[in-house]
């Protein structure tokens, strides 16, 4: 920085917005100078000796929602998180919306799609349905036969070549008679919800969104026509996995003019990264993230 005091050109040590650690460089390289006559490069020694200051964080915004994705939970304020507070919607034209919510997506299946935390997000799709007229939901229904099922040489997670409608291998999951088939114990029985998708029937078809059957979204489910005919404009969605099929069912959701909130705490994911990654792309795509439902107020 560069002074002028009486005419003279003179040089501000910027000493007081110097950091400690530069400072005692400094002060360093003038000792060794010093002593030793020679030149130094005091920070050198100073960088090895001290613990480096933090790095600022630019995209601090982005990051700090990170824990609410994985404790479902949030822990700062919407602003900071992207989360929003004190959501009203309309009793009348407001659905919830439990997305797979069985037990395959859950610790109590350990070689199907556990997903942590999964079993506990009952609560939360029960107090979020409570403040909506209808309550859909949708459930995998796989065969064990289906063309997709991981195995000898074919790794689950791996990708799958050759089907219009399955794209990865996954292990066997959601078949009809066992105890991953069935909702998480806590949530009603199916015939208690307005409407409900079974997907993933046909062996060689694996959706992930519960509005239309196939990848592609051309066979409806008939899930978008069912509200629509109640006159529903919201849906609140939880349900597993986050980054998965609450995804898929989110986006066509929006696809299709309805208003989306998506509720923090009734949701779990397989992975933090593609969780994080799902949220945000779900948020872009205009949900309304949820801390959960004591954010929210119905109005009649
Ligand atoms: C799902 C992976 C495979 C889900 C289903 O419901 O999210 N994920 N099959």
């Amino acid at each position: 920085m560069i002074d002028k005091p009486n005419g003279r050109i003179k040089t501000v040590s910027t000493e007081d917005s110097l950091s400690e650690h530069e400072r005692l460089a400094e002060a360093l390289d003038r000792q060794f100078s010093e002593i030793f006559g020679t030149e130094a490069d005091g920070r050198f020694f100073v960088d090895m000796l001290l613990p480096k200051p933090p790095p600022v964080r630019t995209n601090e915004a982005e990051l700090s929602w990170r824990p609410t994705v994985i404790a479902g939970g949030a822990s700062k304020t919407g602003r900071e998180t992207g989360v929003s507070q004190r959501i009203k919607v309309v009793r009348a034209r407001t659905a919830a919306f439990d997305v797979d919510a069985q037990n395959t997506f859950t610790e109590i299946c350990p070689d199907e799609l556990p997903v942590k935390g999964g079993q506990d997000i009952v609560d939360e799709l029960n107090a979020q349905a409570a403040l909506c007229a209808v309550r859909v939901g949708s459930k995998d229904a796989h065969s064990p036969a289906a063309v997709w099922i991981a195995g000898e040489g074919r790794q689950p997670m791996s990708r799958l070549d050759g089907y219009d409608n399955a794209d990865v291998c996954w292990p066997v999951h959601a078949v009809p008679g066992t105890p991953g088939f069935r909702l998480i114990d806590g949530l009603p029985p199916v015939t208690d919800y307005d409407y409900f998708v079974w997907k993933g029937v046909e062996p060689d078809m694996h959706p992930y969104g519960a509005c239309y059957h196939d990848i592609g979204e051309r066979m409806s489910t008939g899930v978008i026509e069912y509200l629509k005919s109640r006159g529903i404009d919201t849906v609140l969605v939880g349900g597993l996995a986050t980054d998965y099929c609450v995804r898929h069912t989110v986006l066509q959701l929006l696809r299709a003019g309805f208003r989306v909130v998506v509720n923090l705490a009734a949701v779990r994911g397989v992975a933090a990264d593609t969780s994080e990654a799902a949220l945000r792309e779900m948020r872009q795509a205009g949900a309304v993230l949820t801390a959960g439902a004591a954010e929210l107020e119905a109005a009649s």
